[in-house]
C-alpha cells in the first residue's frame, strides 16, 4: 500500500541549511519511495532550551510503499549518518527527521506518535507544512488553516534559499 507522508526536517548545528539541503538529497533516494515536494526552508527560534542555535526548518512529502516503523527506521539511519548526538532533551541537533503524518492513520506506540506530538501547536512546523498542503486535514485535530491561526508567526521567518 502506498501512503502519503510529511516528514518535519530540523537542524541547528554544523551548517543546518545544508544538513537540510542534504537530508532532502537523501530522502529523494530514499527505498521504495518517492520525494514529492518539499517546503521554503524556514529560520526558527528554538523552542525549549533558549542557549542554543536558531534552527531552520522544513517539511517534505514523500509517497512510500514502506511501513510507518520501516520509514522511521530509515530515518534514523539518516539521522546517524548526519552524526546526529542526543544529549539533553531538547538539545541542539545535526539532524532532526520527524513523522509528522503517515497517510490518515493515527499511531500511538512506544517508538512512534502520529500525528507527531506538538505538530498542533509548533509554529515551524505548521508553517512549512500549510506551504505545501494547505487543504491537509490532520487526523484527530481538524484542518491544517484552522490550526494555523492559532499560532503566533514569532520567531520564524522564510529563508530566501532554495531546498536543492
Ligand atoms: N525548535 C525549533 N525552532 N525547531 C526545531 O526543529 C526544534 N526541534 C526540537 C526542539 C528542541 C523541541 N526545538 C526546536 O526538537
Amino acid at each position: 500500500m502506498t501512503a502519503q507522508v510529511y516528514i518535519g526536517l530540523g537542524s541547528n548545528l554544523d551548517e543546518p541549511i545544508q544538513q537540510i539541503q542534504a537530508a532532502i538529497r537523501e530522502l529523494a533516494q530514499l527505498a521504495d519511495s518517492q520525494l514529492l515536494v518539499v517546503s521554503p526552508l524556514y529560520l526558527s527560534k528554538p523552542m525549549g532550551p533558549r542557549d542554543q542555535p536558531d534552527y531552520v526548518n522544513a517539511v517534505a512529502c514523500l509517497s512510500t510503499d514502506l511501513s510507518a516503523l520501516a520509514l522511521l527506521d530509515a530515518l534514523q539511519v539518516l539521522e546517524q549518518k548526519h552524526k546526529r548526538v542526543r544529549s539533553r532533551r531538547w538539545g541542539a541537533r545535526t539532524l532532526d527527521l520527524d513523522i509528522l503524518l503517515f497517510a490518515q492513520q493515527q499511531i500511538a506506540t512506544a517508538r512512534l506518535t502520529v500525528p507527531h506530538i506538538g505538530i498542533t501547536e509548533r509554529n515551524f512546523v505548521l508553517y512549512p507544512l500549510f506551504d505545501i498542503a494547505p487543504d491537509l486535514l490532520i487526523p484527530g485535530f481538524g484542518k491544517i488553516a484552522a490550526l494555523l491561526k492559532q499560532v503566533s508567526a514569532d520567531g520564524i521567518e522564510k529563508l530566501s534559499v532554495s531546498e536543492d
